[in-house]
């Protein structure tokens, strides 16, 4: 994004879970505070460690790159233990291998790191499915900021004994210990899937068709909205426009079923409001989807300035109007940008990309989405988590006894503020 820059004074890469915790029980002793890289794709800054203003404490990264062990799948069980630095790739390939999946994918699946999409708590494009990363999460092994080694490792579907440990974890953004491995729940991957691309009128069209073939019967992998601006910047850069027509928005939308899927979603397309044009293809639509997943880097080679990015979610029936609202704050007199919209609609979540952004407005115009969003009883971040890029606005997401609660758990598992400072707390 070219938004995050740091200072790191050395950079450790162990390999076990023992090495992380000699390293972590050097830092605690010595005060050196400690920013955990996975994949390093994050999009709030959350693995970038902080700037080094004169007399602040020394600061290492922790690369988990080289702890990349995927063990043996437990078909039975549908779960796999892994090391923190394995790449959603290598767990999902390796699951295919069994016949199963990991229930979470997104386009930054080579580079992003178990560890990375638990501590981020990441949703991508199979959560409509699956649910969220915290939803895969059975068990779970972590360095204290004391340099203890946490390990709550059981395949037990039912094990209810106190605190969820592994869901507090997950989406804890580096902040209260430094994970190190993961047992993750597989998913059974899904029969007779048929993608297809929907040239539509407006956004409400895209939320009611999506009903609609859950009417049918038909089974939702994925639902993901994206406009014209976004499929003609993703041509500029070299891929392909997925039908013919150009309207104001497109639908990705992949169904499975059991048998004639095709037939059941023709059916749906015929009959639905809005629809301009439609491409089908069927089986997993790898050629339908490269328009959708290159977006994040064709919009970071379109923008003079750093790209405002803001993840946010609305309620599903006010995504029609807070698109609206989204473009025309974007075109406004007080702030002229220009705006790719794009994300998991089916969920309810736009991803807000705005380009060419004068630096001098970057914050303006972050807190006037937020309004626009608030407006509508949405949520300042629906999957990216907070990071360093949305520490100054959590109050407008979470109550102050509920700030005061995650504090005092950050106080009370990292006393002196060593892991991932700046990140979520500001
Ligand atoms: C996606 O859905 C990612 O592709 C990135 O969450 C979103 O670049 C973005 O705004
Ligand atoms: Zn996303």
């Amino acid at each position: 994004m070219g938004r995050y820059t740091g200072h790191a004074d050395a950079v450790v890469r162990p390999r076990t879970t023992d090495e992380v915790a000699a390293v972590v029980t050097l830092c605690a002793a010595e005060g050196v505070r400690i920013c955990v890289q996975g994949g390093n794709t994050g999009l709030v800054g959350g693995s970038v460690p902080p700037s080094h203003p004169d007399g602040s404490r020394p600061t290492i990264l922790l690369s988990t790159a080289r702890m990349t062990d995927v063990d043996e799948i437990d078909i039975v069980g549908q779960s796999v233990g892994v090391q923190a630095g394995a790449s959603v790739a290598t767990i999902d390939t390796a699951a295919g291998r069994a016949g199963l999946m990991f229930g979470v994918d997104l386009a930054s699946r080579e580079s992003a790191t178990a560890g990375g999409v638990v501590a981020t708590n990441a949703g991508g494009v199979r959560m409509i499915r699956h649910g969220n990363t915290r939803s895969q999460v059975l068990g779970i092994e972590a360095v204290l900021a004391d340099g203890r080694i946490l390990r709550r490792w059981s395949p037990l579907v039912k094990d209810n004994v106190g605190y969820d440990i592994p869901g507090l974890l997950a989406g804890s953004e580096g902040t209260l210990a430094v994970i190190t491995g993961v047992l993750l729940r597989l998913v059974r991957p899904a029969t007779g899937a048929e993608v297809a691309v929907i040239a539509l009128r407006a956004v409400d069209d895209a939320t009611a068709l999506i009903g609609a073939a859950r009417d049918a019967g038909l089974t939702i992998e994925a639902a993901e909205l994206m406009t014209d601006a976004g499929v003609t910047l993703v041509h500029e850069h070299g891929g392909r426009r997925p039908v013919a027509t150009a309207a104001p928005f497109y639908l990705l939308l992949e169904v499975s079923g059991t048998g004639g899927v095709q037939d059941v979603l023709l059916g749906v397309l015929e009959t639905a409001d809005g629809v301009l044009d439609a491409v089908v293809e069927p089986g997993p639509g790898r050629a339908l989807w490269e328009v959708r997943e290159r977006h994040t880097e064709s919009i970071s080679r379109s923008t003079a300035t750093p790209v405002v990015k803001l993840d946010v979610s609305v309620p599903i029936h006010a995504l029609g109007d807070a698109v609206a609202d989204l473009e025309a704050l974007a075109g406004s007199r007080d702030h002229r940008c220009r705006p790719i919209l794009f994300g998991h609609v089916g969920d309810g979540n736009i991803h807000v990309n705005l380009l060419d952004v004068p630096p001098d407005d970057a914050d303006g115009l972050t807190e006037a989405v937020f309004a626009v969003i608030a407006g509508h009883g949405g949520s300042i971040s629906a999957e990216h988590g907070i990071g360093r890029a949305k520490s100054a606005w959590t109050h407008l997401g979470r109550s102050a006894v509920d700030l005061a609660t995650m504090r005092a758990i950050k106080d009370a598992l990292d006393p002196q503020g060593l892991l991932n400072p700046g990140v979520l707390f500001g």
